[in-house]
């Protein structure tokens, strides 16, 4: 098989990084960014984020798109994605890693009541609140896949009362597993500390409405890192002003970068943190797509391909 034919597209400013990365391992790939592609007709691979519609069903002789996340709606928001062309998406230990520290962080911040303390401090006021402990504190995860279920085992390590829950049934060490429609409620009641690891499919967006946030225990937390469309913000707002929803974390946002007049800036409940929460670095990603290459070349199957049919 000749060398492939990699062009890549994202609207960050990591294509040399990239390019640098992926020579180091592939030394026969034509790396291209997109401005770079001449003849779209040689183009296999396409290694992309955000890519504007109609760029990938330009490229007629896609072997292999592969997302430069974890997550792929930003590609299947795509009206014209070419059916027919495998989607990979991108799963690195390392970024597992990450998202796990942030998940642990926040639910700690929490379940600690920072935010309350450093609202208390500017105020200059010396007030304790009754701690729990971890063993007290009911999570919930909404997805169990490689970062909702990592994140899950880190929360578990420490203690806390962890709920997670899936489309399909699960079994994970000291997690109560609740799935599908039926599960929804009951993993809702329980759950005190809700983080959002879901991928943003038509069945999971608004997820975080009014709807859910009424049957949660007064006062509930939520840390959202899934994708901002899983979130009604005005449904958010409303449950802060009432107490019903208590302080959120919000990573990711339907417009990114968020707004500078949007609400969330100022609102003393709402932590914002700009799409951190797991990174892709291209010195481990790297090493993650130049195996999913090898496995075009060799003809062999990829674990992490996307069921287009699902979305995710
Ligand atoms: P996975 O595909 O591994 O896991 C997805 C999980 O969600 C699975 O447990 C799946 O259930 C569950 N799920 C999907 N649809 C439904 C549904 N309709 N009802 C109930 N459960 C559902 O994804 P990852 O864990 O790798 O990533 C999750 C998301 O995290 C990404 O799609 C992305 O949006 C976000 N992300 C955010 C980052 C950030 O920096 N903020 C970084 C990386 C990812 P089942 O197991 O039954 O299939
Ligand atoms: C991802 C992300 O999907 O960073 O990887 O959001």
């Amino acid at each position: 098989m000749a060398p492939l034919t990699l062009a890549f597209r994202s609207p960050g400013d990591h294509v040399e990084k990239w390019r640098a990365a992926l020579a180091s391992l592939l030394p026969d790939l034509n790396f291209l960014s997109w401005q770079e592609v001449t003849d779209p007709a040689a183009v296999d691979v396409a290694l992309c984020w955000l890519p504007p519609e109609g760029w990938l069903s330009s490229l007629p002789n896609l072997k292999l798109v592969h997302s430069l996340g974890a997550g792929v709606d930003h590609v299947l928001l795509d009206k014209l994605y070419p059916a027919q062309v495998p989607l990979v998406r991108l799963v690195d230990p390392h970024m597992t890693r990450a998202m796990t520290e942030y998940v642990t962080f926040q639910v700690l911040r929490l379940h600690l009541t920072e935010p309350a303390y450093r609202r208390q401090q500017q105020a200059g006021q010396w007030k304790p609140h009754t701690q729990p402990r971890a063993s007290e504190r009911r999570v919930g995860i909404l997805g169990l896949g490689e970062l909702g279920a990592a994140s899950a085992a880190s929360l578990v390590d420490l203690g806390f009362d962890v709920a997670g829950w899936s489309r399909t049934p699960k079994t994970l060490d000291g997690v109560a597993c609740f799935s599908g429609d039926d599960g929804f409620q009951a993993f809702l009641a329980r759950t005190e500390i809700l983080v959002c690891l879901l991928p943003l499919t038509p069945a999971t967006e608004g997820i975080l409405s009014a709807a859910a946030f009424a049957q949660m225990p007064r006062g509930a937390g939520l840390i959202n890192v899934g994708r901002g469309r899983h979130l009604v913000e005005a449904d958010l707002l409303a449950a802060l002003d009432s107490g019903q929803v208590s302080e959120a974390v919000l990573d990711v946002f339907p417009k990114e970068p968020l707004a500078a007049d949007h609400p969330f800036w100022q609102h003393e409940r709402i932590v914002v943190t700009p799409h951190v929460a797991a990174l892709t670095h291209p010195g481990t990603a790297s090493l993650i797509v130049a195996e999913n290459l090898r496995r075009l070349v060799q003809g062999e199957p990829w674990p992490d391909r996307v069921d287009l049919a699902s979305g995710y």
